[in-house]
């Protein structure tokens, strides 16, 4: 099995510290430890070099930093036993700005709360005895479509919407972390300036202010306390996909039910992720541009057709697609191990 067989250039290779030198096998007997850290859940999942998920954990979110590790070690631990030998490192995904040669979060917004300045990277090591890789949850999305997805390019950028705006991008094969980690962070990109809604991250106007699950979230309960009303039986605990666990679900089905205020709000988020894209285009010019996640499938249709709208900007050669693939931050998390050329 040839790890380089898309043609793909190694993610940035500063991303990946050399003091764990490992020996590359040409079998798929190499396992990761994958973890994901998203708004919702923290998940634990043994990976292999193929992508295909082994064993799996999962947990609710919890506010406290220390005690998000301290689950983490004992989820960890329990998916190691019988196969630590097998397991060449840990590869971390979550939310936040993350600095990606040392494994500290530089910054997150509120819900991750406290992580910003956690050394996250160090302490794992620390308490599993395995090298380990940390990188922000939208980047790995774009990694793992890059070595497991069905549009392996050279050149795209990928959008997870999830209970976030996940972002990442992938120029000349390379993920792009920018000058301080922030490239790809495109959940803020702001769409409004003076008028937008607040956002996670302290900001107001951000596209994820208006698309994001937890914004979605947030209408519906807006929307229920103003009007009294309550649909019967709605869960909004729901999750969007099994296996994709959000809970952004109440809103979409009141809109796909036709609720007035429900449909002109999602009509909102597909401007502002259009409005979203076009900056994106006039920054990177991507060939290609991958909206993944649970709510990707909410706003591709209407996104589409809105750049369709602009197409005198966009031009020809643009491509819109939505991504296949499930588990998207465990997978990436797991090519931070294994899928690492420069470790040969
Ligand atoms: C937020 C921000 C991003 C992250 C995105 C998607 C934090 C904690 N998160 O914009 O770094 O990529 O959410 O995250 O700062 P998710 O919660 O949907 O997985
Ligand atoms: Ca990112
Ligand atoms: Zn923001």
């Amino acid at each position: 099995f040839d790890r380089n067989s898309s043609g793909l250039r190694a993610p940035s290779k500063a991303s990946f510290g050399a003091e764990f030198p490992l020996s590359r096998q040409a079998h798929s007997l190499q396992l990761a430890l994958a973890v994901d850290l998203g708004g919702s859940f923290i998940r634990v999942a043994l990976v292999d070099d193929r992508g295909n998920i082994e064993r799996m954990r999962r947990t609710e979110m919890v506010d406290c930093p220390d005690e998000r590790i301290a689950i983490i070690v004992r989820m960890a631990n329990d998916l190691l036993e019988n196969k630590r030998d097998l397991v060449v490192g840990v590869g971390v995904s979550t939310g936040g700005r993350v600095n990606s040669e040392t494994g500290e979060i530089l910054f997150a917004t509120k819900v991750l709360s406290g992580w910003g300045g956690v050394a996250l990277k160090t302490r794992l090591q620390e308490q599993l005895g395995l090298p380990c890789y940390v990188e922000n949850d939208g980047n790995c999305a774009a990694l793992a479509e890059v070595h497991f997805g069905s549009h392996k390019m050279e050149d795209m950028v990928v959008l997870h919407f999830g209970t976030g705006i996940g972002g990442g991008i992938i120029q000349d094969g390379c993920l792009l972390n920018g000058s301080s980690y922030s490239a790809g962070e495109f959940g803020h990109i702001v769409v409004c300036f003076d008028d937008g809604p607040d956002c996670m991250c302290g900001n107001s106007g951000c596209v994820e202010a208006y698309a994001g699950g937890w914004a979605l979230n947030k209408l519906a309960k807006e929307m229920e306390l103003s009007s009294n009303w309550r649909k019967e039986g709605a869960d909004d605990q729901k999750p969007v996909t099994p296996g994709q666990p959000n809970k952004p679900t109440y809103l979409t089905d009141l809109a796909s039910d036709g609720v007035d205020y429900a449909v002109q709000h999602i009509n909102r988020a597909v401007r502002a992720v259009a409005s979203a894209l076009l900056t994106i285009y006039s920054s990177y010019n991507p060939p290609v541009a991958i909206l993944a996640g649970p709510l990707a499938p909410v706003y591709f249709d209407g996104v589409k057709n809105k750049l369709e709208e602009r197409s005198a900007i966009l031009g020809r050669n643009f491509t819109l697609l939505q991504s296949d693939m499930t588990e998207m931050s465990l997978k990436g998390a797991a090519t931070l191990v294994l899928n690492n050329p420069s470790r040969a």
